[in-house]
């Protein structure tokens, strides 16, 4: 069954809506088979969202990235990969088809509310740079 890598961004968890959100996840037919809360540094959002250095919004996006804790997870599914992405909708929620999370919820194109990874490839590197194996439920 595929993985993908999630994260419930700091906006929506200030605003105290992941059990909304997670209540969509599991609704949508996903396994969540590791989750935690976590508090990124700087440094550490600066190494996940390396694939941004020099992008015009890439400081704002460590600042609020690192600005309170968020809470990541691995969903495991058919299709997960693509299908989280579609449960999430567009990066810019002003373009966000009408049920997604990010039509939903969402404040702006930075703060966005969730994260999902584009591509086998980075979900692989995604999942490991949060989690160890030992975190696992399967
Ligand atoms: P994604 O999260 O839909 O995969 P990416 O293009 O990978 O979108 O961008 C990563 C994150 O950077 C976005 O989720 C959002 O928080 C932020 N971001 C992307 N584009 C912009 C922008 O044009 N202005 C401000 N923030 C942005
Ligand atoms: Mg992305």
């Amino acid at each position: 069954m595929e993985k993908t890598f999630a994260i419930i961004k700091p906006d929506a968890v200030e605003r105290r809506i992941t059990g909304k959100i997670i209540s969509k996840i599991e609704e949508s037919g996903f396994n969540i088979v590791a989750m935690k809360k976590i508090w990124l540094t700087k440094k550490e959002a600066e190494g996940f969202y390396a694939v941004h250095k020099g992008k015009p919004f890439f400081e704002s996006l460590i600042n609020y990235m690192s600005s309170g804790p968020c809470i990541a997870m691995v969903l495991e599914k058919e299709n997960a990969i693509a299908d989280w992405r579609k449960l999430m909708g567009a990066t810019n929620p002003a373009n966000a088809e009408a049920g997604t999370i990010r039509k939903e919820f969402a404040i702006d194109v930075e703060k966005n509310s969730v994260h999902g990874s584009d591509a086998v490839d980075t979900a692989k590197y995604e999942i490991s740079y949060f989690f160890s194996n030992l975190e696992f439920c399967e």
